[in-house]
């Protein structure tokens, strides 16, 4: 990303320090807290509103290239790069029979890829400007509208599909495979397997849309481009034909002029300061050490940090007493999508085939269950045989976040077990169907089923409940949620579209009303 001249000339004294600074006090008229999905569009839109910005995010600036040449490291190598300060990777999928050969041990470094760990849940974050954008899947989904309106019932649902998620879609450039690609191409093998087996159970399969180039991608297998979906990456980041946020919404909002954003600056407290808030920052280096600690004053404060990372910031201002006045609701509501892996295994005459794009891009439908499986790669570029699916399941189970004084940490209480249910239901299906049976080597612990992690962390400052329907936190004014955890722990389909669009709509009214 370019930073212009006049956006380094509007920055607040806080990014012109150099590396050894030291305590600073400086004001923005607003601060946005992350950079991910609703970071980015809070950051854009403020910008365009002639609102002096400053965007604060923990996680790197991913531009530069290490000395491979390369931006992120591969799944199959990974290095320091991949995780956040990690002495081991943690991949989701650990191997194949029995062998944790996903995984090795890795220096300590403010990599891509966060795996927050609570009891009975793993949580996969994206940290570094762009958030999740930078480490997921790519999959951009528009809800289902029905359950839309169900999960969001105080929001004009008209609105949203005529107005708002087209924006989102627009601004994000999410693109569909041509089928013919899809068809012919040997990448796609696990994916058309996996199609025949659903098939034969009685389930339909659809196409999923992606922000991932699909014309690049087809470049990358007639050797035209550089392989990147075609080369195993994705969760530790694409070096090429992803469409991510940096490139978008938080490019767009530097030209502005008005944004500046600040990497590697974590925010440790929010408190009341004047009319405003004040922040507590701590600037790291990219392997953890303490370059300076700040204080930061807004007028106006938009927490964009993700459904953890907000949800934790504000259960800390309450109850420490920082922020006393809000909600009880603050940390209720949380959900993992109903997240499920599952692996199956097929019969040596169905392989699944040694190249597979990392990207996927069609889903299993089982309404009855509704569960929603996308059949997902295992790119290890040898034959495994195994079928592996991220499966989606709409239910109503519900954990919450605590503070816990003891660490400082909001810790999470959690005891979902309906997701996998209904999962097991789906695929107990598709494998007497097709006389096949579940792999117990793939995520450790001989389960053939993984409900104890998730990609997509929803809930702990619900719309309509900690704040009113547009994000503004009750008991403070000029506080606003703006991400993930605005959205009540489940959506049915993969969540970016979703929070991407509910922000702009938020945005849309705050800027109206609340100048
Ligand atoms: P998010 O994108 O998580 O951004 C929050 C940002 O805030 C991060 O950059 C943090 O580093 C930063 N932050 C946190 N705390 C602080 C702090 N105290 N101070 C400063 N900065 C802070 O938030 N979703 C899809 O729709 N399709 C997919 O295909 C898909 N695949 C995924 C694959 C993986 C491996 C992962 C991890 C997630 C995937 N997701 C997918 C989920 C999606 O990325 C996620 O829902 C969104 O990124 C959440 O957006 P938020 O704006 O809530």
């Amino acid at each position: 990303m370019t930073i212009t001249r006049r956006a380094l000339l509007g920055a607040s004294a806080l990014t012109l320090l150099g590396p050894k600074a030291h305590a600073t006090t400086s004001h923005a008229p607003a601060v946005v807290v992350g950079s991910g999905y609703g970071a980015s569009v809070a950051a854009l839109r403020l910008g365009q509103a002639g609102i002096r910005t400053l965007v604060l995010e923990m996680g790197q600036r991913w531009d530069t290239p290490g000395p491979d040449g390369k931006v992120f490291c591969g799944m199959l190598n990974p290095d320091h790069r991949s995780m956040w300060f990690k002495d081991r990777t943690e991949a989701p999928v650990k191997g194949i029979l029995f062998l944790d050969l996903a995984n090795r041990p890795i220096r300590r470094h403010a990599g891509v890829l966060d795996r927050v760990n609570f009891a009975g849940m793993g949580v996969y974050v994206g940290r570094g400007v762009g958030g999740g954008s930078l480490v997921n899947g790519g999959m951009a989904v528009t809800p289902d509208r029905e359950y839309f309106a169900r999960r969001f019932p105080t929001v004009d649902v008209a609105e949203m599909y005529d107005r708002f998620f087209p924006l989102a879609n627009k601004m994000l450039r999410v693109n569909h495979i041509p089928g013919h690609f899809f068809e012919a191409s040997e990448h796609y093998r696990f994916s058309r397997l996996s199609r025949t087996h659903a098939a034969r159970a009685g389930f339909d399969t659809g196409f999923v849309p992606n922000v991932y180039s699909f014309d690049h991608m087809a470049r990358e297998e007639r050797g035209e481009a550089p392989k990147s979906a075609l080369g195993a990456e994705v969760i530790y980041g694409n070096n090429h034909g992803k469409f991510t946020l940096d490139q978008g919404y938080l490019a767009d909002a530097v030209a502005t002029g008005n944004v500046t954003i600040a990497p590697l600056h974590q925010v440790t407290r929010v408190a009341r300061e004047g009319g405003g808030y004040a922040l507590s920052v701590r600037e790291i280096d990219a392997d953890g050490r303490t370059v300076a600690e700040k204080h930061v004053t807004c007028d106006r404060l938009f927490l964009g940090a993700g459904s953890l990372g907000t949800t934790e910031l504000l259960l800390r201002a309450r109850d420490t007493g920082d922020l006393p006045d809000l909600p009880a609701e603050v940390g209720e509501g949380w959900g993992p999508n109903g997240n499920v892996m599952v692996a199956r295994n097929n019969h040596l005459w169905d392989p699944t085939g040694f190249l597979q794009s990392a990207i996927p891009t069609l889903a299993i439908t089982d309404p009855s269950r509704e569960v929603f499986a996308e059949i997902a790669p295992v790119p290890a570029g040898v034959e495994t045989y195994v079928s592996l699916y991220l499966a989606i399941n709409r239910n109503e189970e519900r954990g919450r976040f605590v503070y816990d004084p003891a660490t400082d940490r909001a810790v999470l209480r959690w005891q979902g077990s309906a997701a996998a249910t209904a999962a097991t239901g789906t695929f107990d299906r598709i494998n007497d169907a097709n006389g096949t049976g579940y792999r117990h080597d793939v995520f450790g612990g001989g389960r053939a089923f993984a409900d104890d992690f998730c990609y997509h962390p929803l809930g702990g400052a619900v719309l309509g409940r900690a704040t009113d329907d547009h994000g503004r936190v009750k008991g403070y004014r000029n506080l606003y949620v703006t991400d993930g955890a605005l959205v009540p722990g489940s959506i049915g389909v993969n969540p970016f579209v979703t929070i991407t669009a509910l922000a702009e709509r938020n945005l849309a009214t705050i800027l109206r009303e609340d100048r």
